[in-house]
């Protein structure tokens, strides 16, 4: 078995993957103990990426409106529609749409197409709904999109602050790097967030600043510190320039509990060695700008920063956020960190030898496709990314698509929500298949190799974009037969960044052959501490840059405050994570959070349904009471599509408001409100077959082992017939309940469904019952119960998904001397492989702790 080293498909940590292919489509995967990202570790997400390389639901072929063709005919098509608009409406009718999980060359490809030979400024990513406001802030601050600074920062930290980042599920391995610091040196964890997350729960204090507090709560730190003389002036005075103002636009007021921020100034007066990681609590904000220099501010006039142990942090999301920044994928800039400049412009065109440089910035994402919803766009090409799931207001987003005349998409899934507008539908190489780089949050490049044949038709990215390209025309400027041809190329350009005093320097890599690009080890430009020897301004001088709490309002029809997040074990729109049964466990269905106190005013009760309502639209969620959330605000997650869902799309709900500067969209704080859903009746069916079912109120589907489990809640007839898949169909009604309970078996008596409805009674736990999908001669009895006859031991909710160990195999563990979360693992394997769960079975540990004292009380 050949060991492939190659880069993770998911977040902006970056980890390092052995992957060992065992079979057909199937395939081995560790942490690379080599890669200096997480030295062997994997969170549950990599772990089981194998679990998403198969070939269910792959792309395979080009479509044109639906039908097979051939990619001679595709590639014209595409090639001909941008041709005609470009004639007849110039080049800003034309659009490219893509993503952070494209590599540095598919990215670096794009970019060059629209920008030096389309002649248009329209290309933008979906970096947009995720980074802009930190680019924006970093470009404010130091005259460059750098992340100043290192993961090996945290290792040596003394206090680390979390500015809405649920840092142990969406960046688990940093965040197991976070424990270890704190095991190894006392490092201090602080959270800023309004709900109390896992991460929360993990810290040493959290701070539950109000939505979009952070402004305000960061220029009162900064206040504090002036006051108590903890102003590094030297540095003040060496390196930073401070606008007239800025000292005076600061002030005490702070928002947050007046306890919480005595010890947060205490933290920060007594820890120089800080390190501020920020995230999507910080950039999905309509001041997200704002919160990125308000948090730079403070480590800029204390000094902390361009030091071990110490500086702002922002934190990429995707596995290659970083590498389109660095080409340039954003409409705000034009390639390798240059802008717009006549300097700039005319550097770049030289370079690529471009015919049409583009004059100025295009269209920043939502902007974008407001401009397709009016039809000054015409042509759009969207890669790598969903936005009829995940742009905000996603029923005007589908409104613009279904308008807009000329909608290609290139997929790796055939049937995605933004799929099912597309014209012209071009299969992509998966991870696994692909080849090129990534680079990840501390600004590492490294190689995602292919482990595994290309299926059916499909190519590499940057190909197809070639493709296109040379059908236009321009064959010499794309006729690259390799990535690694791509990659020189763009290494050389950087070369134009660094003549203009920038840090983006690769130039070194220009002259790399295909045999040291297939062997690159991965590689961090800029070093660990980047800005080090000056910034990246004119006067070589960092900025404080005033900013001001944004107002927000919530109104009498409107009053909470709707939050939108992550889950742990799902990616996105779950076009990948949602095909795992391992990774489906942990949240199957969307939730809505929200705290009893306001769950009891609008009549909501835990596990029913709610319809949450929005100025741009409503959506239907279970419902989830917790205190974790404040009153007056509730949560759900970002993930769920129209593939997944009936009514549990999220983007229906945030509008389309944007940080004036970056343009990044304001997921987290939108007014709303929330209502009971009560169905006439409730369901759950596990099936080997899938199906999109409609006209009623609620559905959600999970992946499990042999199928998929649909949760279902309805008003008309209550009947599932017309879903259930073909066989002997054993049924049971049980009047006293009023449930009626069905089992199909297909010709070889293996069970193909289980289907359990009912007005009023208590659906039976569906784990058992989905684990014996495909079973051969499952017993009906049994199953139409609802449980073996001879039960094996409930072990409630699975925490650890790797082991499949339950909540109450950790109570039993706890109740017989388990008292740490090692203990619980030594005891029951729980926690021990990737670790992802160490946070749920802390906080479970100290549950049972709580009951164990009330009970001898
Ligand atoms: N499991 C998983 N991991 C992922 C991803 C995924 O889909 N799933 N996606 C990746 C990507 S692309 C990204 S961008 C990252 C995102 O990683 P995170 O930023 O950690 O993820 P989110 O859950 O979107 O938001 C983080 C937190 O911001 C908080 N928040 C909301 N409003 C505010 C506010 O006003 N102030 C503050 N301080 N906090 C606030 C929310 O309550 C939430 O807990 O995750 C990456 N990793
Ligand atoms: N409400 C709310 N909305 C959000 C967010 C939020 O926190 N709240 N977060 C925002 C953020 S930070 C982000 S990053 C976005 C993410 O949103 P999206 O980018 O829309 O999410 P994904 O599901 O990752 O979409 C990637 C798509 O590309 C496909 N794909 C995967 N690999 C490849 C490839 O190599 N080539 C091609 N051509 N296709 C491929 C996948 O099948 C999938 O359909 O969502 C944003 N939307
Ligand atoms: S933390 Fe998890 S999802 Fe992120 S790169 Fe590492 S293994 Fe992949
Ligand atoms: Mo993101």
């Amino acid at each position: 078995m050949k060991a492939i080293r190659t880069t993770c498909a998911y977040c902006g940590v970056g980890c390092g993957i052995t992957a060992r292919v065992i079979g057909d489509r199937s395939v081995s995967i560790t942490g690379d103990r080599e890669h200096p990202a997480n030295a062997g570790r994997l969170c549950s997400k990599g772990t089981h990426l194998g679990e998403t390389v198969g070939l269910e639901g792959r792309l395979l072929h080009p479509r044109i409106n639906g039908n097979r063709v051939s990619w001679e005919a595709a590639l014209d098509s595409v090639a001909g529609r941008m041709a005609a608009c470009m004639e007849q409406h110039g080049p800003d009718s034309v659009a490219f749409y893509v993503s952070g999980q494209l590599l540095t060359e598919d990215y670096y490809a794009a970019n060059k197409l629209m920008k030096g030979f389309i002649g248009s400024g329209n290309i933008d990513t979906n970096s947009r709904l995720c980074m802009a406001s930190a680019v924006a802030a970093q470009v404010r601050a130091f005259g460059e999109d750098v992340v100043p600074c290192s993961y090996e920062d945290l290792d040596a930290a003394d206090l680390i602050l979390l500015v809405g980042s649920n840092t142990a599920w969406c960046h688990p391995v940093v965040w197991q790097r976070i424990e270890k610091a704190r095991e190894r040196r006392g490092t201090k964890i602080v959270v800023i967030d309004p709900r109390r997350t896992e991460t929360a729960e993990q810290a040493d204090l959290h701070v539950a600043v109000p939505p979009d507090g952070d402004v305000a709560l960061f220029n009162a730190l900064l206040y504090q510190m002036r006051s108590r003389g903890l102003l590094d002036e030297a540095f003040l005075a060496d390196r930073v320039e401070a606008d007239a103002d800025f000292w005076s636009s600061l002030s005490p007021g702070h928002g947050v509990d007046p306890g919480a921020f005595r010890k947060l100034c205490g933290l920060l007066a007594a820890h120089p060695r800080t390190v501020t990681l920020f995230s999507q609590g910080a950039n999905q904000s309509i001041c997200g700008t704002d919160k990125g220099n308000a948090i730079i501010n403070l480590h800029l006039a204390t000094g902390r920063i361009n030091r071990i142990g110490a500086g702002p942090f922002s934190i990429t999301g995707q596995p290659n956020a970083m590498g389109g920044r660095e080409v340039g994928g954003l409409a705000t800039m034009l390639a390798c960190h240059l802008g717009f400049s006549a300097d700039e412009r005319e550097a770049v065109a030289g370079f690529w030898n471009a015919p049409t440089i583009c004059s100025g910035p295009g269209l920043k994402a939502v902007d974008m496709f407001r401009a397709i919803h009016s039809g000054k766009i015409k042509f759009v090409w969207i890669m790598a990314t969903n936005p009829a799931v995940s742009l905000p207001d996603s029923g005007f987003v589908r409104e613009a698509l279904a308008r807009c005349p000329n909608v290609v998409v290139s997929e790796v899934i055939s049937d995605t929500d933004t799929a099912r507008f597309a014209h012209v539908l071009l299969p992509a190489h998966a991870w696994g298949e692909k080849d090129g780089t990534v680079t990840n949050s501390e600004r590492r490049v490294s190689r995602q190799r292919a482990f595994l044949a290309p299926p059916g038709e499909t190519r590499a990215d940057w190909e197809i974009i070639a493709g296109v390209a040379s059908r236009l025309g321009w064959g010499d400027a794309f006729s690259w037969q390799h990535p690694a041809d791509v990659f020189r190329e763009f290494a050389a350009m950087t070369g134009l960044a660094a003549e203009r005093g920038k840090a983006l320097d690769i130039t070194g890599y220009a002259g790399l052959d295909r045999n040291g690009y297939e062997a690159l080890a991965p590689f961090q430009w800029g070093g660990e501490r980047p800005l080090a020897s000056g910034f990246p301004t004119a006067d070589g001088r960092a900025r404080l840059v005033p900013v001001k709490p944004a107002g927000h309002a919530t109104g009498k029809d409107f009053p909470l405050r709707l939050n939108t997040a992550r889950y742990r074990d799902q990616w996105h729109t779950m076009t990948r994570t949602g095909l795992s049964p391992t990774l489906s466990q942990h949240r199957p269905e969307p939730i809505l959070e929200i705290c009893s106190a306001d769950a009891v005013r609008a009549g909501l009760t835990d596990r029913g349904l709610v319809k949450v309502e929005t100025m741009s639209g409503e959506s239907v969620f279970r419902v989830g009471i917790t205190d974790a959330q404040r009153a007056g605000e509730v949560s759900i997650p970002m993930h769920w599509s129209d593939a997944m869902a009936g009514e549990g799309r999220t983007n229906r709900l945030p509008c389309q408001d944007v940080d004036p500067v970056s343009g990044q969209p304001g997921f987290k704080n939108t007014a709303a409100r929330v209502s009971p859903v009560k169905p006439a009746w409730r369901a759950f069916m596990a099936t080997s077959e899938a199906f999109h079912p409609d006209g009623l109120l609620y559905w959600s589907r999970s992946r499990v082992s042999g199928g998929w489990l649909y949760e279902l809640a309805g008003n008309g007839p209550m009947t599932l017939d017309e879903w259930l898949p073909d066989g002997e169909q054993l049924e049971a009604l049980d009047k006293a309940r009023g449930m009626r309970r069905i089992a199909v078996r297909n010709g070889d008596g293996a069970l193909v469904a289980a289907a359990f409805i009912t007005r009023t009674g208590e659906l039976p736990s569906r784990r058992w019952i989905a684990s014996q999908l495909g079973t051969l001669g499952a017993n009906a009895s049994e199953v139409l119960a609802g449980r073996p006859s001879k039960p094996a031991p409930d072990r409630g909710p699975i925490v650890c998904v790797c082991h499949g160990i339950g909540e109450k195999d950790i109570a039993v563990a706890h109740a017989g001397g388990a008292q740490s979360v090692t203990e619980i693992g030594k005891a029951t394997c729980a926690g021990t492989n990737c670790g992802s769960c160490r946070p749920a079975l802390a906080i479970l540990l100290d549950r049972c702790a709580v009951l164990a004292e009330e009970e001898l009380s």
